[in-house]
């Protein structure tokens, strides 16, 4: 018998979304000694505590994607007009040691930055934190959860008083209303949305409510779908807080005990009385007041929302709104209820324990609290004072410095921004006046390759061994099964090696991942997010530990799973949770007769952002052959367009060219387009040349789910 056949299987994570389902990897017998994907099957993990089981195409197939078109060694360039020509791994470490000392003599440390991803593993967050905000004292290191989750994170935190989704999947089964806003859940997190759509359907007495401009796969099965206007989240959730508060279907007692600033928001909502919310939001009373029964009747009520609230220019004020309605009627910190953010990215959740935003540090800490900074400067064997007091730049913050010659040195890991960025031609601009930009990924060509000056070949998932947590705080421990291919290497390992040439030894000398986890949880200790008693020996015995952990013991003692606040005391000064006193503000940029068309935009059941990986599977290309524009019949009548013709989409900031699908899944004056063609897959359809920077003055997390555009036939 073949030796490959009788191999255990290998339990891992699926590397794609935040749902984080478990996968095993099956050695599957080959007679060729070539190792290639087809040496493995990927099936569900029966004992995945999230996922049970059960993939989505996504996870079905991504081992497909692992060795077509992959970086396979470090390429350099002195400047953007020259090809990229292979290097050795050594002369490339000496270029970014070489370039890290020069800038830091001319520009100073503020002139290095790292943008990197919620794709990395929770060890690449940590070995990257180290280097850039403790030895090299500069808190320039941002990820695209800026661009992702960034919103829910400032939302938990000033309503709280700390990050962490309060929530666990098996509420998905518990609950008697299930409200989603502005979260295609069907198609972007399809085995959350599984679990509960069984729950659903089982019990006839559970809601179902999906707040979305779009008839989505989600909404198409809601009990109640509100089609509202683009950008009118908080006027909805003000009018349902009216009624709620009206028909007295709140919880006096929880309000009293556990919040402040009830009588100020009570002030707040009178001002979205019903009949002027139905016509903001474009919709009917009976629906209003249909949606505040649901929500005011349930004895449980979990809400879950995404990047159509997130994506915004009060993307903060968005997630808090939603969380008032929770804390006006006590529904969270028991079985079945809470708010609960769906994490987009695999390791996103991950990346804020590890600190992985300008403003953070490890273990939910924050750069501008001094005994915080203090904490992590012993731990890491540092001169107390050397982490900068000040937040460092956000993503686009980053590359703005970049058109000011303020920065001497980006660092993109495992993110594609000349795709997935807001306002593209400027950021290509930018891209074009840095003087060092490196892109480390796994896949070449990139978009984001054809203006950096050095590429350097990263091992990913399947190849390296580390941890990833997910949407309901439970860590995976992700095993290298196979090997690299050429000289691709693990990104915390690159980092490392960087910080022992720059003379932190000491600081950077560790044998493997597992002691790299293992100190990086000595910072959780004693935090919210307590990961303590989480090592790849506890999570190989035990299977997938939820946090708080802290010790692998405790997470058996006590009844699993978990939820957070379930005593009611939050982590603010007061141990109590504070309502959200903002008003709506609109979107940043409205419609005007120039440009008549809001666009909104967002993901495909089958493909993952920007095709790096599931651009080369064919059933997945099949699926979603190319972008399309959805567009509403009264809108292409207006304007004389039929399905299948060629229009050209502007914005003031750039153009885009495709064909449109008319359609009543979307509301007239609204179009959608799929964010996941860059220009290496379709010329001239990046949503991204369209969509403008106006962020959250909060979390900085721009307003990419609404820009105003125009929208002309092109006769062909
Ligand atoms: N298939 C697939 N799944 C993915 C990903 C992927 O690339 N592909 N990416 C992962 C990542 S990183 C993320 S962040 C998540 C994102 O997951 P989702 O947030 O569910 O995905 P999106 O499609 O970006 O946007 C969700 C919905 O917001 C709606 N929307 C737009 N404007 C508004 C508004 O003003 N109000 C409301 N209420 N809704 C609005 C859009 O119509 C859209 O249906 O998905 C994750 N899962
Ligand atoms: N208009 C619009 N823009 C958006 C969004 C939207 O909804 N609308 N969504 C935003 C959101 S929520 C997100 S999360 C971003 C996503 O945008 P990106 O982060 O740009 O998208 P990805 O294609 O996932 O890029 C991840 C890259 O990491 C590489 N990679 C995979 N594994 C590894 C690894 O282990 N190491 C290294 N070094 N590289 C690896 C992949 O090959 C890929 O190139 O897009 C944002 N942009
Ligand atoms: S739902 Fe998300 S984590 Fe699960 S298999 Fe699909 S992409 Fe992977
Ligand atoms: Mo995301």
């Amino acid at each position: 018998m073949d030796a490959l056949a009788i191999l255990p299987p290998t339990r891992t994570l699926c590397p794609y979304c935040g749902v984080g389902c478990g996968l095993e990897a099956v050695a599957s017998p080959q007679k060729s000694a070539v190792q290639s994907h087809n040496s493995y099957k990927i099936r569900g993990d029966r004992q995945h505590p999230s996922s049970q089981g059960m993939v989505c195409v996504k996870g079905a197939t991504v081992m497909e994607s692992m060795d077509k078109q992959r970086l396979l060694y470090p390429m350099f360039r002195s400047s953007l007009d020259q090809p990229l020509q292979r290097i050795s791994w050594e002369k490339a470490l000496e270029i970014i040691v070489d370039k890290i000392q020069q800038v830091k003599q001319t520009l100073g440390v503020s002139g290095l930055c790292m943008y990197a991803s919620g794709q990395m593993q929770t060890e690449d967050y940590y070995i990257a934190q180290k280097l850039f905000k403790g030895c090299l004292g500069t808190n320039n290191f941002d990820t695209n959860s800026r661009l992702c989750m960034s919103s829910a994170v400032s939302a938990y935190g000033l309503s709280f008083g700390s990050d962490g989704p309060p929530c666990c999947y098996e509420d998905l089964e518990l609950t008697d209303c299930a409200f989603l806003i502005g979260t295609n859940t069907a198609d972007c997190h399809p085995i959350i949305f599984n679990r509960l759509r069984k729950h659903h359907k089982q019990n006839p007495h559970v809601k179902l409510i999906v707040v979305d401009p779009r008839c989505t796969a989600t909404a198409e099965v809601a009990d109640l779908h509100l089609a509202i206007n683009p950008g009118t989240d908080i006027s909805l959730l003000h009018g349902i807080a009216y009624l709620l508060k009206k028909w007295n279907l709140i919880d006096q007692k929880f309000i009293d005990n556990h919040t402040q600033d009830f009588e100020q928001y009570c002030q707040v909502i009178s001002h979205y009385p019903p009949d002027k919310v139905t016509q903001i939001c474009g919709i009917s009373l009976e629906q209003l007041e249909t949606a505040a029964r649901y929500w005011g009747n349930a004895r449980t009520v979990l809400s879950l929302w995404s990047m159509g609230l997130n994506q915004s220019s009060q993307g903060t004020a968005k997630g808090r709104c939603l969380i008032n309605l929770h804390l006006l009627t006590g529904q969270i910190g028991k079985p079945g209820s809470g708010p609960f953010s769906l994490t987009g990215q695999p390791n996103a959740m991950g990346g804020r324990e590890a600190g992985g935003l300008s403003h953070l540090l490890p273990g939910y800490r924050s750069i501008q609290n001094a005994q915080h900074r203090q904490e992590v400067e012993q731990l890491w064997q540092i001169p107390l004072g050397r982490i900068d007091a000040q937040p460092g730049l956000s993503a686009w913050e980053m590359f703005m410095a970049l058109e000011n010659q303020q920065v001497g040195l980006l660092w993109i890991v495992a993110t594609n921004p000349v795709v997935s960025m807001p306002d593209l031609e400027r950021v290509k601009n930018a891209l074009r006046q840095s003087t060092f930009t490196i892109h480390q990924d796994a896949y070449f060509p990139t978009e984001t390759a054809a203006y950096a000056h050095l590429v350097l070949p990263a091992a990913q998932w399947s190849e390296k061994t580390g941890t990833m947590t997910n949407s309901e705080r439970r860590v995976t421990l992700s095993r290298a099964f196979r090997s690299p291919p050429g000289e691709a290497r693990p990104d915390w390992e690159i980092f490392a090696e960087v910080g022992r040439r720059l003379g932190f030894e000491e600081q950077f000398n560790f044998s493997d991942s597992a002691a790299v986890h293992s100190e990086y949880v000595q910072l959780t200790a004693g935090r919210l997010c307590d990961q303590s008693g989480i090592s790849y020996g506890a999570l190989e015995r035990f299977g997938p530990l939820q946090w708080p952990c802290p010790s692998a013991e405790h997470e058996k003692e006590v009844s699993s799973p978990k939820r957070l606040y379930t005593d009611h005391k939050f982590c603010t000064e007061t141990g109590r949770a504070n309502f959200c006193l903002d008003h709506s503000q609109g979107l940043a940029e409205p419609v005007d007769p120039d440009y008549p068309f809001v666009l909104t935009n967002g993901r495909l059941y089958g493909h993952w952002h920007t095709q790096t990986r599931t651009g080369h599977i064919e059933k997945i290309k099949k699926m979603h052959p190319k972008p399309i524009l959805e567009m509403h019949p009264r809108d292409a009548e207006k304007l004389g367009i039929k399905s299948q013709d060629l229009v050209a989409i502007k914005s003031r900031r750039g153009t885009a060219q495709l064909e449109v699908l008319v359609t009543k899944a979307i509301a007239p004056g609204t179009v959608f387009m799929p964010m996941h063609w860059g220009f290496l897959w379709q010329n001239n359809a990046e949503v991204n040349s369209l969509t403008h920077p106006i962020a959250c003055p909060i979390s900085k997390q721009p307003e990419l789910k609404a820009c105003a555009v125009s929208v002309t036939p092109i006769y062909r």
